[in-house]
């Protein structure tokens, strides 16, 4: 399916700021935990160069929270993700992959402790309100588990911080990264972090009551017009020279985080109750697969998703891009490592790609 156009319905729920997504004229949306996402204001090069150069304001209301409240809730966050969490603080977020009994992703959330007995999952893609509904019910724990009517509004960019300043005052620029305060806006609370997919710094305001919707957007593209600030989105450029990965599209619950490079949020010699923890001690440093970049000096898109060589199946492009920054087409491609380990480049449909580590370096990005 390409170019086609998407039938809206509640199912493709909308989001507080979608009235004004629509007015700025976005171009494109993706459904993203069964919500609009948009992926394209005024086309991905140009909306690429001004996330770099100045600030957006990102409707990523589909990074959905779920909420997990009562005596055993953070028993509950322990059991799906391998991540130690026992040290979070009050109003910190932690990147932390979440993993079922075989060591599979569900889910590469965001996990916000609010209290001891609260917490927020900010999750990618994928239906873990169910999961955790299905253990707190197997497992008869003390906790509600809900998605509550919170919609994170980002703001990205090097300006970011100028910005959100404006708007909630000096105290924001002492936020350090993925952590969180809350913030008054027109008489009502909202916790705001500094975090968001894009390495182009900035924050994260997660609103929760959605009539301050469009008061929320109005006020920033108000305060930042100075700033040259605009309605984006995440960046598919953007992202993939970061490196940040996309579940769905990346990796899915068929890959474990050591395939995804996502071992650094592991903790497997931690003595923490977790689901995941036995299988993850098992197939650590055994995988037969590993998540790499690629790079092609050509601008071509390629067409196979299967990658052969000499008719073998050696691996799976799943995210590819054109930087216009190094002049380089970038992918993501989880490789076989029989392949990686007699190989560190592929030819594909007559182009020659170098294969390295994600994320990409600089250096190598360069030469
Ligand atoms: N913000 C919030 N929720 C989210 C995302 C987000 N949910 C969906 C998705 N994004 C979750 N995935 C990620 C992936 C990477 C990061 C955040 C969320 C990220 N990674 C940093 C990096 O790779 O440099 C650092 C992580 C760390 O070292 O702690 O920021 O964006 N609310």
């Amino acid at each position: 399916m390409n170019d086609k156009i998407l039938s809206v319905s509640r199912r493709t729920r909308s989001t507080p700021f979608t009235s004004r997504v629509e007015a700025a004229g976005v171009k494109a949306y993706t459904i993203y935990n069964h919500m609009l996402l948009p992926t394209e204001f005024v086309n991905f090069e140009d909306d690429y160069w001004h996330l770099c150069e100045h600030v957006q304001v990102w409707d990523v209301s589909a990074e959905r929270q779920v909420e997990i409240k009562g005596p055993d809730a953070m028993r509950l966050v322990q059991l799906m993700t391998p991540r130690d969490i026992s040290k979070t603080e009050d109003l910190q977020g932690k990147y932390a992959p979440l993993c079922n009994e075989y060591g599979g992703i569900i889910n590469d959330p965001i996990v916000i402790r609010h209290a001891a007995d609260r917490w927020w999952v900010s999750i990618a893609d994928s239906d873990v309100k169910l999961w955790a509904q299905g253990l707190a019910t197997g497992l008869k724990l003390d906790v509600d588990v809900f998605e509550p009517d919170v919609f994170p509004l980002a703001v990205q960019g090097p300006k970011a911080e100028e910005l959100v300043a404006r708007l909630f005052g000096k105290s924001v620029r002492g936020i350090r990264f993925f952590r969180g305060e809350m913030l008054d806006f027109e008489g009502h609370p909202l916790y705001v972090a500094r975090s968001g997919w894009s390495k182009q710094g900035g924050f994260e305001i997660y609103l929760d009551k959605p009539e301050l919707g469009e008061a929320l957007w109005d006020k920033l593209i108000k305060l930042g017009e100075d700033l040259n600030v605009r309605p984006g989105c995440p960046n598919a450029i953007e992202r993939l020279e970061s490196g940040l990965i996309s579940l769905g599209n990346d990796i899915d619950d068929s890959n474990n985080p050591f395939e995804c490079g996502l071992d650094q949020y592991i903790d497997l010699d931690n003595d923490i109750e977790s689901l995941s923890l036995p299988a993850l001690r098992q197939l650590a440093g055994q995988q037969k697969r590993q998540l790499t970049g690629l790079i092609f000096d050509q601008k071509k898109t390629i067409q196979q998703s299967n990658l052969r060589v000499e008719g073998q199946f050696v691996g799976e492009l799943t995210s590819q891009a054109w930087s216009p920054r190094y002049r380089k087409q970038l992918a993501f491609a989880m490789m076989n490592r029989d392949y990686l380990d007699s190989n560190s480049s592929i030819e594909i449909e007559g182009v020659l790609g170098q294969i390295t580590e994600l994320p990409f370096s600089v250096e190598v990005l360069s030469a």
